[in-house]
C-alpha cells in the first residue's frame, strides 16, 4: 500500500479576498495537504501565489480541474458554484462551498462547527458555508438557546466592506483619500456590484447588502433569517434583520436583540454561557469600557461578544453585541473548521 501523503485539495477563488484567507488558514492550521490546485477565472490564470514558501499558478477553473480532488473549497460566487460543484462531486470531491448557491437546498447541511456539527454527516457530496453575517450570530445564540430557550431575534448589522470582495476594499481606500483631498467621488462597487445606483461608502453608512427582494428586505437580510433557522433547526423562530455596510476594512459587528423562553433569566446567567461557550470570547465588562470593537477583532477566529443587557420593558429580552472577522471565521475560518471535521470524523 503506497504510503498516505496527504488529501488533493482545491481551491476555486484562490485570488479572491476570501481565497486569499481559506489559504492562509490552511497553512495556519498545517492542513494535511498532499497536493494544491489553486483556481480563478481565467482574468487570474497564470498568477503565481506562495504557500507554504512553495510557489503555485493559478489555473483556470474547469471540470477536470477536480480530477482526483479529495477537497474543493469554493469561493467564487453563486454562479461559479453552480457550473462548477456538481463537477468537483462527480469526480469523487467534497465540496465546502461559500456562496449561497446550495445554503437552503434540502440535502445540503448548512454548517457552523460548534453549533451544528454532526449535520455534516448527512451530506452528499456538498457542504454550505453560511453568510458570513449568520456565522458569528448563531455562534452567539447556539448557547443561549440551549440553556434559556429561544423565542425571537432582531439584528442590526454594521459589516466591513471586505465582504463585499476586493473591489469593494480597493473602493473605500481611494474614496476615502479622495474625500480628505476635498476631490469629487464616483463610487462604481458599492452598495452592489453590477446595479443601477451605486453611492459613496467613505464618511457614509449604506442601509443595502446585496439585492433587494420582493418583501422590501434584501437578500443579506434574507440570508441571515433563512440560514438561522436552518442552522439551529428552528422553523419557528422569530427573527428580523436589518443589513449595513459601514466604511471600515474587517469584522462585522452586530447588534442583536433576543428575547429567550425561561422566565427570571439574569445577565449574569446569559453572560456565564456565552464564556463557557466553544468558540465565543466573552468581552463585556461596562464599569472598565470593555467591549469587542471590529479593528480588535480583526485577523482573529473567534467571535466576540459584549454589552449583555436585559431590555428594561421586556423581562424575557436581552441585547448583545457581537463582533467577528468576517473573512476568517464569517467564510475561510469556518470552512476549514469543516473540512478538518470531515477528516477527523471519517465523513469525507
Ligand atoms: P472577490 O475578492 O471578488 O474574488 C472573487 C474570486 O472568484 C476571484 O478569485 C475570482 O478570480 C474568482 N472568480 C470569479 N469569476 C470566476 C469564474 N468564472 N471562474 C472561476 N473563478 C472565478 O470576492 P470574495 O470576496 O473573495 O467573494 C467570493 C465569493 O465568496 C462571493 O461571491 C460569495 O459567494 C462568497 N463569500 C462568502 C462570504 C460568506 O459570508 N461566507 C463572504 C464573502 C464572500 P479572478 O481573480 O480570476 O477574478
Ligand atoms: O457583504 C458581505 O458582508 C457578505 C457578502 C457575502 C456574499 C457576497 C456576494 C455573494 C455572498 C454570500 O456569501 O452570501 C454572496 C453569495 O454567495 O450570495
Amino acid at each position: 500500500m503506497s504510503e498516505f501523503k496527504g488529501y488533493q485539495v482545491a481551491v476555486v477563488g484562490a485570488t479572491g479576498a476570501v481565497g486569499q484567507k481559506i489559504l492562509e488558514t490552511l497553512e495556519k492550521k498545517q492542513f494535511p495537504i498532499g497536493k494544491l490546485i489553486l483556481l480563478s477565472s481565467k482574468r487570474s490564470a497564470g498568477t503565481n501565489i506562495k504557500f507554504n514558501d512553495q510557489i503555485y499558478t493559478v489555473k483556470e477553473a474547469k471540470p477536470e480541474s477536480f480530477e482526483g480532488v479529495d477537497i474543493a473549497l469554493f469561493s467564487a460566487g453563486g454562479s461559479v458554484s453552480k457550473a462548477l460543484a456538481h463537477e468537483a462531486v462527480n469526480r469523487g470531491a467534497v465540496v465546502v462551498d461559500n456562496t449561497s448557491a446550495f445554503r437552503m437546498a434540502e440535502g445540503v447541511p448548512l454548517i457552523v462547527p460548534e453549533v451544528n456539527e454532526s449535520d455534516i454527516q448527512k451530506h452528499s457530496g456538498i457542504i454550505a458555508n453560511p453568510n458570513c453575517s449568520t456565522i458569528q450570530m448563531v455562534a452567539a445564540l447556539k448557547p443561549i438557546k440551549d440553556s434559556f430557550g429561544l423565542k425571537r431575534v432582531l439584528v442590526s448589522t454594521y459589516q466591513a466592506v471586505s465582504g463585499a470582495g476586493n473591489q469593494a476594499v480597493e473602493e473605500l481606500s481611494e474614496q476615502s483619500q479622495a474625500f480628505l483631498n476635498g476631490e469629487e467621488l464616483e463610487p462604481a462597487v458599492l452598495p452592489v456590484s453590477g446595479e443601477k445606483n451605486h453611492y459613496p461608502i467613505a464618511f457614509n453608512a449604506l442601509p443595502q447588502i446585496d439585492v433587494f427582494q420582493e418583501n422590501g428586505y434584501t437578500f443579506e437580510e434574507m440570508k441571515m433569517i433563512n440560514e438561522t433557522k436552518k442552522i439551529l433547526h428552528d422553523d419557528k423562530l422569530s427573527v428580523a434583520a436589518t443589513c449595513v455596510r459601514l466604511p471600515f476594512f474587517t469584522s462585522h459587528a452586530e447588534s442583536v436583540y433576543v428575547e429567550v423562553e425561561k422566565d427570571q433569566i439574569t445577565v449574569d446567567e446569559i453572560q456565564e454561557v456565552l464564556a463557557n461557550a466553544p468558540g465565543i470570547v466573552l468581552e463585556d465588562d461596562p464599569t472598565n469600557q470593555v467591549y469587542p470593537t471590529p479593528l480588535e477583532a480583526a485577523g482573529k477566529s473567534d467571535v466576540f461578544v459584549g454589552r449583555v443587557r436585559k431590555d428594561l420593558d421586556q423581562p424575557k429580552g436581552f441585547h448583545l453585541w457581537v463582533v467577528s472577522d468576517n473573512l476568517l471565521k464569517g467564510a475561510a475560518w469556518n470552512s476549514v473548521q469543516i473540512a478538518e471535521s470531515l477528516i477527523k470524523n471519517n465523513w469525507l
